[in-house]
């Protein structure tokens, strides 16, 4: 059975593929389905609407189940900024550098670098029904980049009982502790079996 991951992020694609690895489930990146639309608007004012929003408008267009993520880092002094804003932080279009260096400048001076990364993942069906999980990973934001891995926020960001940012850690290693990684763990247990009967069904 296909199921399609409403993304165009390679490095989420990469890190969700690892994580949702099921028999009789190919997983299609929406570069690999013809005619999808090329963006979906992300306006709502959480990841639970957004990744409902990605994963509902490309199971229309596609009419495959469809699974999105949408997700985020909360910075605590910050009010929980950049939040849904993560990916466009410094304006639009934006680099991760740009973005990392908006963070850097905010947070200049500050002692409270508390932080969370978030993400919601949907799962929508063809017919109409669908499902949310979420996961969070807590940590703290450093004053200089470090580690060349991962993407995004990763270079400043070191996770709570490690001593090294995600982009120092491997994807296996950052896989067992991040919000994704979180989320996808809960997806598998809630959805596993289902997806797993659905393939019986079409094969
Ligand atoms: P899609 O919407 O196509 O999935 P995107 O990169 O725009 O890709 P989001 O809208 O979910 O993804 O934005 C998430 C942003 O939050 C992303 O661009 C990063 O800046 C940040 N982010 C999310 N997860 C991250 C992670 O594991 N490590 C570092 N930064 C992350």
């Amino acid at each position: 059975m296909k199921l399609l991951i409403a993304t165009r992020n390679k490095h989420k694609l990469e890190e969700l593929r690892q994580l949702f690895d099921f028999p009789g489930l190919a997983l299609l990146a929406a570069d690999e389905v013809p005619g999808l639309p090329e963006d979906v608007v992300e306006d709502a004012d959480t990841f639970e609407g957004n990744a409902l929003k990605k994963a509902r408008e490309l199971c229309h267009a596609s009419g495959l189940w469809t699974m999105a993520d949408d997700s985020g880092l909360e910075v605590i002094a910050l009010g929980g900024a950049p939040g849904v804003f993560s990916a466009r932080y410094a304006g639009e279009p934006c680099s991760y550098a740009d973005n990392n260096a908006k963070l850097l400048r905010e947070l200049e001076g500050a002692s409270d670098r508390r932080a969370r990364f978030r993400c919601a993942i949907a799962l929508c069906a063809p017919e109409g029904r669908e499902w949310t999980v979420a996961g969070e990973c807590p940590g703290m934001i450093l004053e200089r980049s470090r580690g060349m891995a991962g993407f995004g926020y990763d270079p400043l960001f070191v996770p709570e009982g490690f001593d090294r940012t995600f982009a120092e850690l491997d994807a296996a290693a950052k896989n067992s502790v991040s919000h994704r990684g979180e989320a996808m763990r809960r997806a598998a247990a809630a959805w596993g079996g289902m997806l797993a009967a659905e393939a019986l069904m079409q094969a």
